[in-house]
């Protein structure tokens, strides 16, 4: 099909931010869009987001400069063309911008059309985006591993971890494992109230008490899980985020929220394997820091046939670093978020990459989100069996959430739910 119409403009993500939402009209007459989403605690290597740095806009935070990157630079180029496929206009973005990070055109800009013209070309074709990004055998519905406690810099609380995850794995039906995990949150809340402790929730929909240790955070999920009628490891078990790269300094992690302390990374590792020996623990994703790579590398020796290791800020969805993980022996899975790279093409080389060397791949939101869909698509496109998509409130996070379970009951007795075995060595 040939693009015949592109436009972007300045919308607002779940945090109040500035994004870009672009829409391409293809020749047929379809139209499509997509709106790009934000992290907070972002890696280094992330693809660049690029925001206007105008003091007297939305704090700096305005994205018109990326905008008028796609209505001028990339709909001059593109507009009147006709595509074989995703990949010719991926890399002819990719070629337009000609930086390594994406900075000239913005990945926010680039990423915006690479996912519309996806959806448009699936619409054109009549097929839906799961199938047009990941073929005849995209069927597997994840386990939503959904972030109940926020901390970190997600949250103004006094926990150091960014998230505490629930992953509902024992049903047979992606819709049964939401019901199970929202279940567990409307029970964690009364959980939390009985406690004393606030029910406000921050930035992914999950609750942001002030605890009394960073430890409590899983006690009172345990405790939720049981009280919901589930059993912990056997139906429901925990996934973290530390985000360990916002605690790192100078080769020492910083646990300043809770207790003040400042521990080595020989003792961050003790810190997960006490966790993993003492709770049900299947996935810890950057449980270091993006700059300690002979941290990663112990972990991953020590706790790497036992769960999922997945780097986030470590590999930013970056193929070639997560080339060097592999050849490195760190980590045993990829996170995926598509504008730390910022084309669809790119996140699937990256994928592609994981799968051949069996390594996993963990679909992601981020923390500022906006209502487009596109990663449950992805997610189901890739049989990547489990994403993280926030709790179970916020329209922006539960969008997520619903798409898959309209994916499922289209795809009827030909979808299976990924379930436990979803998980990196789960038994
Ligand atoms: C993460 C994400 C999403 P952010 O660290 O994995 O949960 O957070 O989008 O802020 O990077
Ligand atoms: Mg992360």
């Amino acid at each position: 099909m040939e693009v015949i119409k592109l436009q972007a403009i300045e919308i607002l993500d779940s945090r109040g931010n500035p994004t870009v939402e672009a829409v391409i009209t293809l020749d047929d007459g379809t139209s499509a869009r997509a709106m790009v989403p934000s992290g907070a605690s972002t890696g280094e290597r992330e693809a660049c987001e690029l925001r206007d740095d105008d003091k007297k806009r939305y704090g700096g935070k305005g994205v018109l400069k990326a905008v008028e990157n796609v209505n001028k630079i990339i709909s001059d180029e593109i507009v009147g063309k006709y595509f074989v496929n995703q990949r010719e206009l991926d890399y002819l973005m990719i070629e337009l911008d000609g930086t390594p990070n994406k900075s000239k055109l913005g990945a926010n800009a680039i990423l915006s059309v690479s996912m519309a013209f996806a959806r448009a070309e699936a619409a054109s074709a009549g097929i839906p985006l799961y199938q047009y990004l990941g073929g005849a055998n995209a069927h597997l519905l994840p386990v939503p591993c959904m972030n109940i406690i926020n901390g970190g810099k997600h949250a103004d609380n006094n926990v150091d971890f960014q998230e505490f995850m629930i992953a509902p794995h024992s049903p047979t039906t992606f819709r049964e494992a939401i019901r199970m995990g929202v279940e567990v949150f409307q029970t964690l809340k009364s959980v939390l109230k009985k406690k004393g402790y606030s029910t406000g929730v921050g930035d992914e929909g999950g609750f942001a008490p002030n605890l009394k240790s960073n430890d409590e955070a899983v006690d009172v999920i345990l405790e939720a899980i049981t009280k919901a009628g589930y059993k912990p490891g056997v139906d429901v078990s925990i996934c973290l985020d530390p985000a360990a790269s916002e605690m790192w300094e100078n080769g020492n992690y910083k646990l300043f929220k809770s207790t003040g302390k400042l521990i080595s990374s020989d003792d961050m590792i003790k810190l997960w394997e006490n966790w993993v020996n003492q709770y049900p623990i299947v996935l810890i994703e950057d449980g270091l820091a993006e700059n300690d790579w002979i941290g990663w590398k112990n972990m991953t020796d020590l706790l790497g046939k036992r769960i999922e290791i997945v780097g986030d800020d470590l590999f930013c969805t970056n193929k070639a670093i997560l080339a060097e993980g592999i050849e490195k022996g760190v980590a045993n899975s990829v996170l995926i978020k598509l504008n730390q790279i910022g084309t669809v093409s790119e996140t699937l080389e990256t994928i592609e990459l994981a799968y051949k060397n069996k390594y996993n791949a963990f679909v992601s939101h981020r923390s500022g989100e906006t209502p487009d869909s596109f990663i449950s698509d992805l997610t189901v496109a890739v049989n990547a069996g489990h994403l993280k998509t926030g709790s179970g409130c916020r329209g922006e996070r539960v969008e997520k959430f619903n798409q898959l379970m309209r994916i499922e009951n289209e795809l009827g007795k030909y979808s299976k739910f990924a379930g436990k075995q979803a998980f990196k060595n789960a038994k």
